[in-house]
């Protein structure tokens, strides 16, 4: 990585599979018969509240008893290390990158340890179920929802984002269908902004044709060995 000083790592569920966290594309990745196409959106939560609240009070449950693993260690080291400009853009809403000691990171689709009141618009964290209906600290009303990023929404950071990629050497997108975008198409934005792109997935993503580079293998081994 010698001409290399700046780096943007994109992340997807791929990298906390192997924490037990599930993917959303995978084998069975539906949730009581719902695509999360069908469960991660506005109109669904207007439609029906309780079963979103549901899911993500679960998920939210889920994550909170899962732990970091090799690659989340991994990137945590390289951020630590790197001397040069660094930020990994996560569309997990986990929160595995940072208790393995990441700083530079940006949850492009929100995080469950937040909720939102879409009464007062302010952001508080909140790791209770949402579906008791719990006032919001700051105005009290019973209008929190997840903090999370749903189709048809804009995905948060993407000025950041952006500025990260234009200055870019090398895009690295580790354990990502590349079946929802913006993301999906950053690598071809980090392409013509003149960025080396290097795919890390357990198989080929959708975008995989779109890399100058693809290593292919579970992020625990090939993360690590790229880190290395
Ligand atoms: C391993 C592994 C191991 C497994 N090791 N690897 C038509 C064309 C283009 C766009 C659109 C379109 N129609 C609609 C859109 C826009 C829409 C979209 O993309 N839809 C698609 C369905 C086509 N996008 C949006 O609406 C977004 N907003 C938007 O576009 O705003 C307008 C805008 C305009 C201009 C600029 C910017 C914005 C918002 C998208 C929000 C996505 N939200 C979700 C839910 C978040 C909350 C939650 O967690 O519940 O985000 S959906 C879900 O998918 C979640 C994920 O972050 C996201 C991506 O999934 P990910 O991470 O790739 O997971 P999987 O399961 O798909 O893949 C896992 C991969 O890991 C696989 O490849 C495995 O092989 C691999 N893997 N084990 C390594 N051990």
């Amino acid at each position: 990585m010698d001409a290399i000083r700046n780096i943007v790592i994109l992340t997807g569920a791929g990298v906390s599979a192997e924490s037990g966290i599930d993917t959303f594309r995978s084998e069975g990745g539906l949730w009581e018969q719902h695509r999360v196409e069908d469960v991660a959106t506005p109109e669904a939560f207007a439609r029906d509240p309780e079963l979103v609240l549901r899911f993500y009070d679960m998920r939210r449950a889920a994550i909170q008893t899962k732990e970091p693993n090799a690659a989340h260690r991994a990137l945590a080291r390289l951020d630590a290390e790197w001397a040069g400009e660094l930020l990994i853009v996560t569309q997990n809403v986990d929160d595995l990158h940072e208790r393995a000691g990441a700083r530079r990171v940006l949850h492009m689709h929100g995080e469950h340890l937040n909720a939102w009141c879409t009464e007062c618009d302010v952001r508080s964290r909140w790791i209770g179920p949402l579906i008791e209906r719990p006032p919001c600290p700051r105005c009290g009303a019973r209008a929190l929802r997840p903090d999370v990023v749903w189709f048809g929404e804009m995905p948060y950071g993407m000025e950041d984002i952006f500025a990260a990629l234009r200055k870019a050497d090398l895009f690295v997108s580790i354990g990502t269908s590349g079946a929802v975008y913006p993301a999906a198409g950053f690598v071809r934005n980090a392409r013509d902004l003149g960025a080396a792109t290097l795919e890390l997935n357990l198989e080929p993503s959708q975008g995989t044709a779109w890399f100058d580079e693809a290593r292919h293998g579970p992020a625990t081994r090939i993360v690590p060995e790229w880190v290395e």
